[in-house]
């Protein structure tokens, strides 16, 4: 493998040619109209020009950028996360051509993007799951009956949603023909299949997920959990590993549930089984995610893996270079997704130029970014600039640097998440572990960060006077 061309963009573009190049590959950057400029691609070894800024027209054209790829001679292609990183029927069309797809197999990311599918592939391997149905169903006089013997509240959801797209939640049998209705046609209407299966409903539940990676030698292995649970709207904020809050025990029992999960569907690569946990702690397998996730980094801190190195020798048919005795949890490690978003309007996209970007340094301190000062953020993609990553020896060592770095992250011209993310870091549910995926509806305002700014802003005030003070006598006494 001498040449990848990494079709993605931002921070993840530049994260995975770092690797590339200290494996001596050449890489090949892929770029919009609204990115000539950007960063990855005066990262990469060459770049390649893919179409219009809106997504569908450059970073989502699949035929377009395999013939770029075919024309430089690539003969590999990492997806990164998002766009066609789990397109099933990008991935075939880039192994049909004779590239290497760095990811799973088509068949593997089509099964595991139906929620019915994986559950029927994963029947047989013993993995907990949610009480509920693995089949579609639309006549509401059988899930009436269903509802009955699970108990409400039920949970409907699409099979081919993902990320919380297509869930409805029903409290009572009366709504329970009407939101099934409404399931079915808003799952037709946004993934054209309008397949439903019916859950129960786990309330409070905690987001686990494990890290594997699998060679095609059949070996399997986990890399431990993260905690996403602090998240608005489906969209992460803040993640962790390992969790404050699993056993040895625990971990041990998700991880090889995890690499069943691998297995019943002859994964290859970097994945990632994500369960639910609920208050009492049982856990239930949810879907399987078969890319490399955002969130990835946390795990590499812990465990001293650079997982996008594994994926390229696996992808190469190289044999996995670890056993699972050898992987160990060393630290802890935080991460804060800074995004170009207002927390004090709703987190609105807030758009504009970069008139001060600059990065904290130091010691447990990792910044996977993809922008620079003076640039203006396109409005065309998502609006995460880096993620901010720091680890420890501890949970609270990690916790005390990530405090000083987001002080230290200075932006300029546009709005972030940083003061968001502080608020999160402080907050005494997370640092006593105690919370769910509720955390931000439940303790979040954007008046407790308005609040906050205005008690820094007076001690700023009464800090400045003193000093006016100070340098007054001063003036005084040498004028004398
Ligand atoms: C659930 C659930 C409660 N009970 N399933 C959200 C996204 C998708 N991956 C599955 N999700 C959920 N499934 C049952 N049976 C609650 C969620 C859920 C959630 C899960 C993980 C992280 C954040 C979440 C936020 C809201 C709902």
């Amino acid at each position: 493998m001498k040449k990848i061309l990494v079709a993605n963009r931002g921070e993840i573009a530049i994260r995975v040619m770092k690797t590339a190049k200290k494996m001596g590959i050449k890489t090949v950057a892929v770029y919009s109209s609204a990115d000539r400029n950007a960063p990855h691609v005066k990262f990469a070894d060459e770049a390649v020009w893919i179409g219009e800024p809106p997504s569908n027209q450059s970073y989502l054209n699949g035929a377009k950028i395999i013939e770029e790829a075919k024309r430089l001679n690539v003969d590999a292609i990492h997806p990164g996360y998002g766009f066609l990183s789990e397109n099933a029927d990008f991935a075939e069309a880039v192994a049909k051509s004779g590239i290497i797809f760095i990811g799973p197999q088509s068949k593997a990311i089509r099964m595991m993007g139906s929620k019915l599918a994986a559950k029927e592939a994963v029947k047989h391997y013993d993995i907990p799951m949610v009480p509920g149905i693995d089949q579609a169903i639309s006549d509401v006089e059988k899930a009436k009956a269903i509802a009955a013997e699970i108990g409400f509240p039920i949970l409907i959801k699409a099979s081919a949603g993902g990320g919380g797209k297509g869930m409805r939640i029903v409290e009572r049998e009366k709504d329970l023909a009407s939101q099934m209705e409404r399931a079915i046609s808003e799952a037709t209407s946004a993934f054209g299949d309008g397949s439903v299966f019916i859950e129960k409903y786990v309330s409070s539940p905690r987001h686990i997920e494990i890290q594997i990676m699998a060679d095609s030698h059949g070996n399997v292995l986990y890399f431990f959990e993260r905690e996403c649970s602090i998240q608005r709207r489906h969209q992460k904020v803040v993640e962790e590993a390992p969790s404050a809050i699993l056993s040895p025990e625990q971990r041990e029992e998700m991880g090889i549930a995890a690499t069943k999960v691998a297995r019943s569907c002859d994964y290859l690569g970097a994945g990632t089984v994500e369960f639910l946990m609920d208050a009492e702690r049982n856990f239930y397998f949810l879907e399987m995610n078969t890319r490399l996730q955002v969130e990835h980094p946390v795990t590499e801190l812990i465990t001293g893996v650079d997982l996008v190195e594994l994926q390229i020798m696996v992808a190469r048919g190289e044999v996995l270079p670890m056993k699972q005795e050898d992987l160990k949890i060393q630290g802890h490690a935080l991460e804060l997704r800074v995004y170009a978003e207002d927390p004090l309007t709703n987190f609105l996209p807030s758009v504009g130029t970069l008139h001060t970007y600059s990065l904290p340094t130091g010691p447990g301190i990792r910044v996977d970014n993809g922008f620079e000062e003076g640039m203006e953020i396109p409005i065309y993609y998502d609006p995460m600039l880096a993620k901010l990553i720091t680890y420890g020896k501890t949970r609270e060592e990690a916790l005390q640097i990530m405090i000083k770095a987001i002080d230290s992250y200075v932006v300029e011209g546009v709005q972030t998440t940083l003061p968001f993310g502080r608020f999160v870091f402080e907050h005494e549910a997370f640092r006593s572990g105690d919370f769910d995926t509720h955390f931000v509806k439940n303790y979040y305002s954007p008046e407790i960060l308005k609040q906050k700014a205005e008690e820094e802003a007076e001690i700023a005030a009464l800090i400045a006077l003193k000093q006016y003070l100070a340098d007054q006598k001063i003036l005084r006494i040498s004028t004398n």
